[in-house]
């Protein structure tokens, strides 16, 4: 169909490229990784969001070479990004692949990055469809050293039970629960107690979608462990990010 042929152009004219968009310690504010973003550019459509290209290269089967395109550059930017680890967002579709987890493997090989670096985002219907298989996969993304994040928590379902069968290494908290904060007790209630059960865990907290002071300002008070959101900085290509980097003090 047409998304399909679109998506396909797009490839080939390489009209895919990653944003990068800061994580820092929500104490110091030191920036200590990135998240990867696709962005397309569609010369017509102009910039098509994620929301909309994801789940239609999912639905093609497309997800598979994004995937691999968006691997490839985000190791190609850790390079280039030294101290910092870099995230990249990884679709269920891609994550039970069966080659997946040696194509990793090569990426990081061939771009000469640590494994500890890479970090892969994964939401909770990742356990859906077959979670003995899911948490198989993660287990081999850990024995290889890779470090995997649970993306857009607590938004899904029975969460608490995979955090025990699996040891996430970094827990991010979703900007719904974050929006909520500064106004409701109750959401600021969930939101300590995620973060005191992650201390138990072992497991490192990622605040998403910080916008604001007064959120920062909840979220140091929670001791939640790192921050992410628009009040630090906004998704931005390569060469910009490095130049925010550059201008920290
Ligand atoms: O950047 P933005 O907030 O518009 O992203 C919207 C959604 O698209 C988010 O859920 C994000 O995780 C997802 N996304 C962005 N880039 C990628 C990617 O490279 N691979 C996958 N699977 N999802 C991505
Ligand atoms: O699902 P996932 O957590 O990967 O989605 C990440 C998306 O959240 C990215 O598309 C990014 O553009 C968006 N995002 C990042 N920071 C903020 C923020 O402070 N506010 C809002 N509304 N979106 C944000
Ligand atoms: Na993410
Ligand atoms: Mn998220």
């Amino acid at each position: 169909n047409t998304v399909e042929q679109a998506l396909r152009e797009g490839l080939e004219k390489r009209q895919f490229e990653l944003h990068f968009q800061p994580k820092v310690d929500s104490q110091s504010l030191q920036a200590l990784g990135v998240e990867a973003l696709m962005r397309w550019e569609h010369p017509v459509l102009g910039s098509v969001s994620p929301g909309e290209f994801i789940p239609a290269a999912e639905r093609c089967g497309l997800i598979h070479e994004l995937g691999a395109l968006a691997l490839q550059q985000a190791c190609l930017a850790a390079r280039e990004l030294p101290g910092l680890n870099v995230a990249v967002n990884v679709s269920p579709l891609q994550l039970m692949e069966p080659g997946f987890i040696d194509s990793v493997e090569r990426v990081l090989v061939r771009a000469g990055v640590g494994p500890s670096l890479l970090h892969l985002e994964v939401t909770e219907s990742l356990m859906l469809e077959d979670a003995q298989a899911a948490l198989r996969r993660l287990h081999a993304l850990r024995e290889l050293g890779v470090q995997v994040a649970l993306d857009d928590f607590g938004t899904g379902f029975s969460s608490l039970a995979y955090l025990r069968a699996f040891p996430f290494h970094t827990l991010k908290i979703d900007r719904s629960f974050v929006r909520s904060l500064t106004e409701h007790a109750d959401a600021r209630a969930i939101v300590n107690t995620i973060v005191r059960m992650a201390g138990v865990l072992g497991m490192r907290t990622v605040a998403e979608g910080i916008e604001t002071e007064r959120e920062l300002a909840v979220i140091r008070a929670i001791r939640c462990d790192e921050v992410q959101g628009y009040l630090v900085a906004r998704p931005m290509p390569l060469p910009k990010f490095k130049d925010w980097l550059a201008g920290r003090p």
